[in-house]
């Protein structure tokens, strides 16, 4: 097989899962821009998920939030799903959009509030027995704003208390995802502030707790391919929350902002075999479409991913091992340089067309007529969940 050839035989197998807040309005603390057509329940943001995955071929899953997404009978939204050819995929949890949660969840200094989170994430994974979900993601807003406000390592205790008791409800075939965040909206400390701290925690859970790189979680700067490297080298990468950022948690469209690092972040991943078919890597998208419409925004980023995916496929491996054996420095950039510098668009054409998908996902689904039908169906539209 041409490397070509070996490519699209993982592009094909590539699975970007998406994410159910993504189809709602949303906005910043200043505004939410309403747009027409945007979901009014679970169902109908499944409809515009595999809606995205109709012109992609590679988003057949659709991660979901509770309360946001909660419905009487999981077993009626899951066939929704599967008759419209996807699948109800990680489990959110929300311990950050409660005016008990003001001074922190499962950290929180009150046992009874504690009570109440740790209650809702047993209530996560009881929606998990039914949907069928693997994964359980976590992201605390916990922290503090002022030093002296609450003891750092009594946090830490009462996270470790609620992690572990989380990670025993969980049966053999789930797993806890610890997704870190550097700040927002606690300003001085953060309970789970980085990947070390995730890490940790996850060591001491077992095999079944990873931890969960948002591309946006991390001060300007970061090399977080290393972190990929290492995480991916210890086997605790448990899942990708995918966007761009410019200053902070941005949560625009992946590869917008810095489509080399997204590169670079992929080959990492490709290189320690994280897209071979026995990887259990979840890759998801973590995005908020504020102002652009929220179905084109999401076949963007998936596009996105393959094009960087592409990319860190087609980079000569032979060469670069050899060029970094010689210590030639520029030689070994070089061939990685190449690699990035592919135009990849005509093969990820041609591997849609193979798929039986549009070659051109952005146009095709402009042309679907898809966007007017939703606009004239579907009247007040709901928030993501944000202040809905
Ligand atoms: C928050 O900043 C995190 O990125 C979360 O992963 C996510 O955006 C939120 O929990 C919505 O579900
Ligand atoms: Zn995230
Ligand atoms: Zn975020």
């Amino acid at each position: 097989m041409t490397g070509r050839e070996a490519a699209k035989s993982v592009l094909r197998a590539q699975k970007i899962e998406l994410p159910s807040w993504a189809f709602g309005n949303s906005g910043t603390r200043f505004k939410v821009f309403a747009q027409q057509g945007v979901p009014r329940d679970p169902f109908e943001k499944i409809a515009d998920a595999a809606r995205v995955h109709a012109h992609t071929g590679v988003a057949p899953s659709i991660a979901l939030h509770i309360p946001w997404d909660a419905v009487d009978d999981y077993a009626v939204l899951g066939r929704a799903a599967a008759d419209v050819g996807i699948k109800l995929g990680t489990i959110n949890a929300n311990v950050f959009q409660d005016d008990d949660y003001k001074l922190g969840s499962v950290t929180n200094p009150d046992p009874a509030v504690r009570r109440k989170a740790l209650d809702h994430l047993f209530a996560c994974v009881d929606v998990m027995d039914r949907t069928g979900s693997r994964d359980l993601k976590l992201w605390f807003s916990d922290g503090t704003n002022y030093p002296g406000q609450d003891d750092i390592r009594a946090r830490q205790d009462r996270l470790a208390e609620a992690l572990s008791a989380v990670y025993e409800r969980l049966s053999a075939d789930q797993r806890l995802i610890l997704e870190y965040k550097l700040f927002e909206p606690a300003f001085y400390t953060t309970d789970v502030p980085d990947w070390g701290t995730s890490y940790a925690h996850c060591l001491k859970l077992g095999e079944r707790a990873k931890v969960c790189v948002d591309t946006g979680h991390h001060a300007p700067g970061t090399n977080i391919e290393f972190i990929v490297a290492f995480l991916l080298r210890e086997g605790k990468l448990g899942a990708f929350d995918f966007n761009s950022r410019f200053y902070a948690d941005d949560d625009l469209i992946v590869g917008a902002a810095d489509p080399f690092q997204l590169f670079r972040i992929l080959f990492e991943v490709v290189n320690a075999g994280g897209l071979a078919a026995d990887s259990d890597i979840a890759f998801m998208l973590d995005q908020c479409h504020n102002i652009e419409p929220k179905i084109p925004g999401q076949i963007r980023s998936v596009m996105n991913v393959q094009e960087a995916t592409a990319k860190a496929l087609l980079v000569d491996t032979e060469a670069l091992g050899a060029a970094q054996a010689a210590g030639d420095v520029l030689g070994a950039n070089g061939v990685l340089m190449d690699a990035y510098n592919t135009d990849v668009r005509p093969l990820l054409a041609e591997l849609r067309e193979e798929m039986g998908v549009d070659p051109d996902p952005m146009g095709a689904y402009a042309r679907s007529g898809y966007a007017e039908q939703i606009t004239g169906d579907r009247v007040g539209g709901r928030q993501a969940g944000w202040g809905a």
